[in-house]
């Protein structure tokens, strides 16, 4: 019996059927989506912190209008896919707690400090640029809300690449301080950018399975050979160098060759001995304490809406 309910799963998942919250799956699927989407829900969240921090010291009016709202683009974001993960049986409460108590993964890209303006234009020309990379193929993944989930993130996502590319443009175009400081961003954000798409295939726990299941359509290198194939000559064209000396076109396979990652780095941030992984649980942890009165406010004010609906 159980194991004809998962080869009956598993044929849905070949014949791309949606699966959907109240359907039979496996517990595992359900543990890897709860465990992908709600990574991806704190990512959102803690996402806003680096670029908060230049929300009031944005160089123009606006670009302040356009930075806050990104920002609060992202927290859509997080909420979107907070729901999703709800759809699985796991309360929102239960997936926070594991983010403040440091139980849970956010992206490592999170964990690198903003050190000047420039840095807004490559985290939306970059890092946006890699999750829209990442996830473009996850408007496909085979649960249902997750999926559906992805595809207004990415068209706002695909906003957010834009904006990220005229700030450095026109970073590009103006005085030679201002055209270093893109540099200098470009020359920081780089390596780290390459690092979100996860270990290299062969040491990616999670990627064959969720293969098969088709929450991944692409494997990580896959994915990280796409997003320097597409970026290198949008650098280029900004009149920026990469700061990576092996990077070069092979003619005979059509795709941008790079040097060698550093993991040892990557695996310190995800131990969270990152720059700033200690300054972002604070700051989170803060938040949500000053929060504290608009949840119980919100909670008194439906508790009476719902007294007097019943009276
Ligand atoms: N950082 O076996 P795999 C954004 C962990 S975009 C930290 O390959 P999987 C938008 C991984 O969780 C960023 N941890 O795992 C934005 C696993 O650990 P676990 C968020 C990482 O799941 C832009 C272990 O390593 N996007 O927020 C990272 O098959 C600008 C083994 O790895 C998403 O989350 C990393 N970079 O593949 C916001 C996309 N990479 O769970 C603000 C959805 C791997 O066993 C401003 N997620 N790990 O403890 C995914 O597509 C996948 O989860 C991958 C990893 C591809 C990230």
């Amino acid at each position: 019996e159980e194991a004809g309910r998962h080869a009956r799963f598993q044929a849905r998942i070949e014949a791309e059927e949606r699966i959907e919250p109240n359907d039979w799956m496996p517990e595992a699927y359900r543990r890897t989506l709860v465990r992908q989407i709600s990574q991806h829900a704190h990512s959102e969240i803690v996402g806003m912190l680096p670029e908060g921090n230049w929300i009031t010291r944005a160089p123009s009016l606006k670009r302040k209008a356009a930075l806050l709202a990104k920002v609060q683009d992202e927290a859509g974001h997080g909420l979107y896919l907070y729901a999703a993960a709800e759809t699985l049986g796991v309360a929102r409460e239960d997936l926070v707690d594991q983010l403040l108590d440091g139980r849970a993964k956010y992206s490592s890209i999170f964990n690198y400090p903003t050190l000047t303006w420039a840095d807004i234009g490559a985290i939306g020309w970059l890092v946006d640029g890699a999750a829209i990379m990442n996830q473009i193929p996850l408007c496909r993944c085979s649960y249902g809300p997750y999926a559906r989930a992805m595809i207004r993130i990415c068209k706002e996502e695909s906003f957010h690449q834009r904006q990220g590319y005229e700030i450095m443009l026109t970073l590009c175009r103006g005085t030679p301080e201002q055209k270093a400081m893109a540099q200098d961003a470009l020359n920081r954000w780089w390596w780290p950018c390459l690092m979100m798409f996860g270990p290299p295939d062969s040491e990616s726990q999670h990627s064959e399975q969720s293969a098969r299941w088709k929450i991944k359509r692409f494997s990580n290198d896959e994915l990280r050979q796409k997003f320097v194939d597409a970026t290198v000559p949008q650098g280029h064209h900004l009149g920026l160098a990469f700061p990576d000396p092996e990077l070069a076109y092979d003619a005979e396979t059509g795709h941008w060759r790079f040097g060698a990652i550093d993991w040892e780095e990557f695996r310190q941030v995800l131990a969270g001995n990152g720059p700033c992984n200690r300054q972002r649980m604070r700051q989170r942890r803060d938040a949500h304490a000053a929060g504290a009165w608009v949840r119980e406010a919100a909670l008194a004010h439906a508790g009476k809406r719902a007294r007097r609906a019943s009276a």
